[in-house]
């Protein structure tokens, strides 16, 4: 509906600033060494690949912390340039496909959507709700925060004034929540944000759930779909190899029935893979994972099991 014809730009972004663990910036090294552009083409899609962005440039050499949020200014910058990538590959008539990296780059894609799109919605598979302000943040870590910069949730940091924040509160839903700071409850509460946590998985099952999320944003099916998927919604058995493993996620098929249905619908305009950090776990754990992030890409770009 939104695309005219099968293209998709891969966006590589080999970032870890929004978080302190080394390693998730060679999350889309893997995740491409792995065969992912040819997994797409296989599929039927125009794939454009320019490379692997570089930001080290980007690096303010002197990025001392604002209140307590860490590498503030590297994390705003590269978001930024993101955000542009992503813009001119909507405006270009492609589907971009982000590969974090860490999800403090949400920042930037789902900006870089909005522009194009102000009217998308976007759907958050997660662990965690990402939406802690710079009031409520209790680690500093920015990719713990992209969803409250997004909506203009608590007080401005002049260095991340490029971001729009123009995301609504309806237009934002939530799978595969546990482990959801009090801070972040809180939020959630106070501005009605639709969230399906595992509880609600368990007990409607996955296909409900996903319907019940597009019904809240996107009732009538016609709204351009940001799908944001952190790999760590999954549960750790399934992928391994993430910075912040939360037992009792989603299971292989519910995290695929999820891109499934949401590529069903013919409204995904951009997709996000966080979060995949290759030295983490054992060889074989690094495989599994990388692994299932291409399935799970290949599965929102058409793929279906008969
Ligand atoms: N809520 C915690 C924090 O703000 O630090 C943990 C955030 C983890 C975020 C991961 C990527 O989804
Ligand atoms: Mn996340
Ligand atoms: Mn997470
Ligand atoms: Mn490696």
């Amino acid at each position: 509906q939104f695309l005219a014809e099968k293209k998709c730009a891969i966006v590589a972004c080999p970032f870890s600033g929004g978080q302190p663990k080394a390693g998730v910036d060679e999350g889309p090294m893997h995740l491409l060494e792995a065969g992912l552009v040819s997994q797409l083409e296989g599929l039927g899609w125009k794939v454009s690949f320019d490379g692997h962005h570089q930001f080290e440039g980007i690096s303010a050499a002197d990025d001392p912390p604002i209140g307590i949020l860490k590498n503030p200014r590297f994390v705003s910058r590269v978001s930024e340039f993101v955000a542009n990538v992503v813009g001119k590959h909507i405006a270009n008539g492609e589907l971009p496909v982000t590969l974090g990296g860490d999800h403090s780059l949400a920042m930037g894609t789902i900006s870089g959507t909005l522009s194009k799109y102000p009217e998308a919605c976007v759907i958050w598979i997660d662990a965690h709700t990402d939406i802690n302000t710079v009031e409520s943040t209790e680690s500093g870590n920015i990719h713990g925060m992209p969803v409250s910069f997004l909506m203009g949730l608590g007080s401005k940091v002049e260095e991340f004034s490029w971001v729009k924040s123009i995301l609504k509160p309806e237009n934002l839903v939530y799978i595969g929540l546990r482990d959801v700071d009090s801070g972040e409850k809180k939020i959630l509460r106070d501005n009605n944000i639709k969230a399906f946590s595992m509880h609600e998985v368990d007990k409607y099952g996955i296909g409900k759930v996903v319907e019940m999320a597009l019904d809240h944003v996107n009732p009538d099916r016609n709204k351009p779909i940001h799908l944001s998927f952190d790999v760590d919604a999954l549960d750790p058995s399934v992928a391994p190899s993430t910075g912040t493993p939360v037992r009792g996620g989603l299971t292989f098929r519910e995290g695929h029935y999820i891109c499934e249905a949401i590529y069903e619908t013919g409204l995904l305009v951009a997709m996000d893979l966080m979060e995949v950090n290759p030295s983490l776990a054992d060889a074989v754990s690094v495989a599994q994972t990388v692994a299932v992030g291409c399935s799970l890409l290949r599965s929102a770009l058409g793929e279906t099991l008969l």
